[in-house]
């Protein structure tokens, strides 16, 4: 069972223990539909509290994936269920630990009074999947903390602290440390002062705070969602019912958008099924980390921030030194801001201990090198890694683009070598590309994907190729780019066009962003590997000229003194002319359109080839880099999931007509295309793990 039921005295304790989130499942909302009959006809019952659990989490709202099934809506509902808490004749008390998310902060208002542990979490983040609350949460909020707080709530999707909820209304008290029998006490309390039960419903919305919300800069969600979230949060002032009909008509209308399917698919798609058992995984009680600049930071922050002790080790004591004291002035700066108590911040650097060695790192379990992108510098580091580190040690790099087999040939244990991939701010971001070498051993890539797992990171596998999965994919995008300003377009103009189509920046702006420097040495590096694939000439131009990107306050764009905001620059453009004439090109218009049908496609034919040479096990995973490491937009679901929505048989069409213009190894339509186009079946569901990793 997952609702556990006990009593104590004359108030009932209803529990939820459903892992890893409570999500209210058809199985669980039946559950609780029968415990609910149960209390409510139990003799000599005052009260009922409504709790979970499990540790962390209260609930984590509606099962996600139950709104992807036909058929008719399984009863009961999640409606029924608030309207049958709500209209109980004894007080129902929601104790909040953890996250109370959509459909569980509504059962929650559906209580008549709700507790919240100091660390418990409120929101209503339907709209990240492009819809709105359904469970009459539009209309039970705003009754609570006024328009203008629910407005915020529900356009952001993001939660809130208990304290603010408590200060808002939304909760009646924040519990201590012993927070059942603190939330016993209080509804003992509360039943002998004989207030009776508040159903939110019947309150009238709130008196609007002053709307002190932060302006939201990138709302979630989708327009239509929104347009929705405002509409009902508006109709809050109406009789109820009728604001919940205005509820229901959107929800239903949003269930079915081609946005929120494609939000709810990346959701899932940035949770990949685990394809090695934990209980596979050799433990991690330590770590440590060889490189002290700005990954081996960001990896270190990663480390601390999830409770893992590590040790750090660079080369040159200076740069350690300097390291640890970014991680210093890092929380620092956190703690000016209230973003974490001062205790937390010393409890976390605590867990570093610098040494002065490598061989110092012996006894660590993982050891993840993020040093210089150079194979010599790597391999020499991996070979005194070899040396020192106990047999059952696993030997990380974060490289980026380079051969983890060359690496992992450099030791004598190539099985116990693995890429961790961090994407810059390594402490930021939450995709972690985990490489798998050729001979990487099956409990080390389980070991990798369980500290994965306790980083929070989104960690897709990938074989070992250029650039792994997401860099590769990009390279090819930005070339295309860049092949289509030397045709005639302007860097700004590429990138407005991107952005049109949804991307948070453009190609070059990213460039930009990245470092022009480092884009050259990797092309100096594919000139050599991959000559199938030239480049203009203009990008390397510009590097040369000393311009290395926003760094240097000059790149493809110019830059004034402290700001990000991109400029056109007629000397570089005069450049880009300058340059196609040396290539014998005649500059002509290149449309919008074309930009960002050539860029899209471009991500497209890699991905399938990736997917051909089983370096990415599923079309999700690639969908997933491309979502959460490089501002694909969420609307349109990731690479994969935009070619289903062009259509593959257009697709494949597409590819053939650039294929008979130019470059045809690289537009040819790979024939894992072709054949799902001709079976009709969709690239995005596409995963062929036929072997064990
Ligand atoms: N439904 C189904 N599965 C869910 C789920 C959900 N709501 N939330 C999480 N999971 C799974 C997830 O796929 C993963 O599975 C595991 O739980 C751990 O998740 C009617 C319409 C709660 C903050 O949008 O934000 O209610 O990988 O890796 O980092 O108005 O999960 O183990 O197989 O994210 O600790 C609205 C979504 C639903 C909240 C925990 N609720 N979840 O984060 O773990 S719509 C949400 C989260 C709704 C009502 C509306 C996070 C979390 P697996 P995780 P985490």
């Amino acid at each position: 069972m997952s609702i556990r039921l006990a009593l104590r005295e004359s108030i009932g304790i209803l529990s939820a223990d459903s892992p890893p989130v409570n999500a209210l499942s058809r199985a669980l909302r039946q559950q609780l539909s029968q415990a609910l009959g149960q209390v409510m006809a139990a003799p000599g019952l005052r009260a009922v509290l409504l709790t979970s659990a499990l540790p962390k989490v209260f609930s984590a709202g509606a099962d996600i994936k139950e709104f992807s099934e036909t058929g008719p809506a399984a009863s009961p509902s999640l409606l029924d269920l608030v309207a049958q808490i709500e209209a109980s004749p004894i007080p129902f008390v929601a104790v909040l630990q953890g996250a109370a998310l959509g459909g569980g902060l509504e059962l929650a208002l559906a209580c008549h009074f709700r507790l919240a542990t100091a660390d418990a979490s409120l929101g209503l983040p339907e709209i990240t999947l492009g819809l709105i609350p359904g469970a009459g949460g539009t209309q039970r909020l705003p009754r609570l903390v006024g328009s203008a707080h629910a407005q915020h709530m529900i356009l952001s999707g993001a939660p809130v602290k208990a304290r603010q909820a408590h200060s808002w209304g939304l909760v009646d008290t924040v519990l201590g440390e012993n927070a059942m029998d603190d939330a016993l006490a209080w509804t003992q309390r509360m039943l002998d002062s004989g207030v009776q039960p508040r159903r939110v419903s019947a309150l009238a919305p709130a008196a609007s705070g002053e709307a002190n919300d932060p302006p939201l800069s990138r709302p979630p969600g989708s327009p239509l969602a929104r347009q929705a979230a405002a509409e009902c949060v508006g109709a809050a002032g109406l009789p109820f019912q009728q604001g919940l009909a205005i509820e229901q008509q959107w929800f239903k209308r949003l269930l079915n958008d081609p946005a929120s399917q494609a939000l709810r698919y990346a959701f899932f798609a940035e949770r990949p099924p685990l394809s090695h058992p934990a209980s596979a995984a050799r433990p991690v009680l330590h770590a440590a980390v060889v490189g002290a600049g700005t990954m081996g930071r960001g990896i270190m922050l990663c480390l601390i921030e999830s409770g893992v002790p590590a040790l750090w080790y660079d080369a040159h004591p200076n740069a350690l030194c300097a390291g640890i004291d970014a991680i210093n002035s890092h929380y620092k700066t956190l703690i000016a801001k209230g973003r974490i108590a001062d205790d937390a911040a010393q409890a976390r650097i605590a867990l570093i201990r610098p040494v002065a060695e490598i061989s110092d790192l012996r006894e660590t379990d993982i050891v993840i090198e993020a040093v210089f992108e150079d194979m010599p510098i790597k391999q020499s580091i991996f070979q005194a890694l070899d040396a020192c580190m106990h047999p059952g040690a696993v030997l990380a790099t974060n490289t980026s683009t380079l051969d983890v087999d060359q690496i992992a040939s450099a030791t004598g244990r190539p099985e116990s070598v693995v890429g961790l991939h961090f994407f810059s701010p390594a402490n930021v971001m939450r995709l972690l590309e985990v490489v798998r070498g050729s001979r990487t051993s099956p409990d080390v890539m389980a070991t990798a994907l369980s500290l994965a797992r306790r980083l929070r990171k989104t960690a897709i596998i990938s074989g070992v190729c250029d650039g792994f999965i997401g860099n590769r994919m990009w390279h090819q995008y930005l070339r295309q780019a860049a092949l289509m300003v030397e045709r005639g377009a302007l860097p700004y103009q590429v990138d407005e066009a991107m952005r049109n189509w949804g991307f948070a920046m453009g190609p070059f702006q990213v460039a930009d962003l990245a470092g022009l420097d480092v884009g050259y040495s990797i092309r100096q590096r594919q000139y050599i590997d991959a000559p199938q694939r030239p480049w203009p000439a203009w990008l390397d131009r510009v590097s040369e000229a000393g311009r290395l990107g926003l760094k240097a306050a000059a790149g493809i764009y110019s830059y004034h003194e402290g700001s990000r905001e991109p400029q056109r620059d007629a000397s570089i453009e005069a450049l880009i002319a300058a340059t196609s004439v040396d290539s014998g090109v005649v500059r002509q218009h290149v449309g919008a359109d074309e930009i960002a049908t050539r860029c899209v496609h471009a991500l497209i034919v890699e991905a399938a080839r990736i997917l051909e040479e089983k370096i990415a096990l599923r079309a999700s995973d690639i969908d997933a880099v491309f979502l959460s490491g490089y501002g694909f937009p969420r609307l349109r679901g990731g690479p994969c999931y935009a070619a289903d929505a062009l259509g593959l048989s257009n697709v494949v069409a597409t590819l053939q007509r650039y294929a008979a213009e130019a470059e045809p190894d690289f537009w040819r339509p790979p024939a894992l295309l072709e054949q799902l186009a001709l079976r009709g079946e969709p690239l995005h569901r596409y995963s062929k793990q036929q072997e064990p990793l």
